[in-house]
């Protein structure tokens, strides 16, 4: 449509629509991009594989047959990363050369479906890949960022928290005060066991005697620590703070419960992950006998998973990996159902998520109502060299930014000079990223 019919259909009618010259000229970019071009066809699809900041990420790239218009999809599944790849390669790029960009949901449906077995991890990654990819497509093909593809902002910026860890409970508290001298007004805490192997802390030595050479991990000491930890903190910090912390399915159903019932008097802002996927019976247990807020999922992949959890009201916080549950597309679901059964998000932000997933992050938290908490991982000088235009913490608020899309190039020069293995070491560079195994005294594995 020329612009002169628009500007007319706008103000014609008769009785004009008053639009700021600004509105007429937004107007006209949106209808030049929508309407002006062709539906673009996918073209081609990629895989960047990379790591920059020591753990292995996953990046999907869509190219359509328009000119300069392509997108970014994050498929981070670091602990077997290599599967995603031809995942993508072999499977969905056949699929889906030649069709259309701009068609999401279906797209999505397609891969799911195609596969006939799914809501596995790799394939998930995959699809997420590419679904991540059509909407930073969309964003940039009518130059907005997908948070207003996907209604607006409810919110400024996403208040979040920082990891506050050491091997002492000292350390750990100073390591939060920093956090919170930056202008976090919650930290999630992880302090070491003496001789055991933990999860999110650091320079424990292993030393626990054991019948075997690997890392060594028992519950019940963990559990004590812990819980001296929750009241150092709040002695330390007062009630202003939100203390979170991370069990990491690492206890065994019963001894959940109790701790969630020992941490109630800390009021923790949530206890991550008490339990393992396989024992999420158990939830009602801790529900009937605590108050503790409790968070869940960054290990699910499928809706058979949190379906449950969220309208039986189990659960209080949602914290899916966005890639693991195949993209933006079904996370923005899964927010919606949540919101109708008050259980909020707190997607799941570590390390082993790639800017591009940390934008699909914050876009959920900024247009869902029921939004909770954002986890925030800092982006080294590396991970920036590759991925430019990061979304950004300011005062403990994580900050969406504000260019088309996700807003974020990837330079692929950059990315190749961080192959997998580059910032590995010993069992987890043998492992090829994965992340070998803990054991109990006796020997028994432990869930990591
Ligand atoms: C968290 C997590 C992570 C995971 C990691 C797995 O809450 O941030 O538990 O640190 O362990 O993402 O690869
Ligand atoms: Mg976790």
């Amino acid at each position: 449509m020329k612009r002169r019919n628009l500007l007319e259909m706008i103000m014609g009618g008769g009785a004009a629509v008053a639009l700021s010259p600004k509105e007429t000229q937004a107007q006209v970019r949106v209808e030049r991009a929508t309407r002006g071009m062709p539906s673009p066809k996918i073209k081609d699809i990629q895989v960047i594989a990379t790591e920059p900041g020591g753990v292995r990420l996953v990046v999907v790239k869509v190219i359509t047959d328009q000119d300069g218009l392509y997108g970014y999809g994050c498929a981070t599944f670091t602990q077997r990363a290599d599967l995603v790849v031809p995942a993508v390669e072999k499977y969905l790029k056949p699929l889906l050369v030649g069709r259309p960009a701009d068609r999401i949901d279906d797209t999505w449906q397609m891969c799911y479906n195609g596969s006939y077995w799914r809501n596995g991890p790799v394939l998930n990654n995959a699809i997420s890949g590419v679904d991540m990819a059509l909407w930073d497509i969309k964003g940039r093909q009518v130059g907005l960022p997908v948070y207003q593809l996907a209604g607006g902002k409810c919110r400024e910026a996403a208040d979040c928290y920082a990891h506050a860890s050491g091997s002492e409970i000292s350390e750990v508290i100073d390591s939060a005060k920093k956090f919170i001298a930056e202008g976090f007004r919650n930290v999630r805490v992880q302090v070491g066991v003496p001789g055991y192997a933990g999860y999110g802390s650091t320079g424990t030595q292993v030393s626990a005697k054991a019948l075997h050479a690997d890392p060594v991990f028992e519950p019940e000491p963990y559990v004590r620590r812990a819980l001296k930890l929750f009241e150092a903190c709040r002695k330390e910090f007062g009630e202003d703070i939100g203390i979170l912390h991370d069990a990491h399915e690492r206890v065994t159903p019963n001894q959940a419960v109790q701790f969630a019932k020992d941490s109630e008097k800390f009021k923790l802002f949530f206890l991550e992950d008490p339990l393992s996927p396989e024992d999420l019976a158990y939830f009602r247990q801790i529900r009937q006998q605590c108050s503790t807020p409790i968070a869940m999922g960054e290990l699910f992949n499928s809706p058979h998973e949190w379906g449950p959890l969220i309208s039986e009201r189990l659960i209080d916080y949602i914290r899916v990996h966005v890639s693991q549950a195949g993209g933006f597309t079904p996370s923005r679901k899964m927010a919606i159902l949540g919101e109708h059964f008050g259980v909020k998000t707190a997607w799941h932000g570590p390390g082993d998520v790639s800017p591009v997933g940390h934008m699909a992050n914050v876009t959920l938290d900024l247009v869902s109502y029921n939004f909770g908490i954002q986890e925030h991982s800092p982006f080294n000088e590396h991970v920036q060299e590759v991925f430019s235009n990061c979304p950004v913490v300011k005062d403990g608020y994580f900050y969406a930014n504000e260019a088309p899309g996700w807003g974020i190039e990837v330079n692929e020069k950059a990315a190749a000079k961080y192959p997998f293995g580059t910032g590995e070491q010993g069992q987890r560079k043998k492992d090829n990223g994965g992340w070998g195994v803990i054991r109990r005294r006796d020997g028994t594995v432990i869930k990591q």
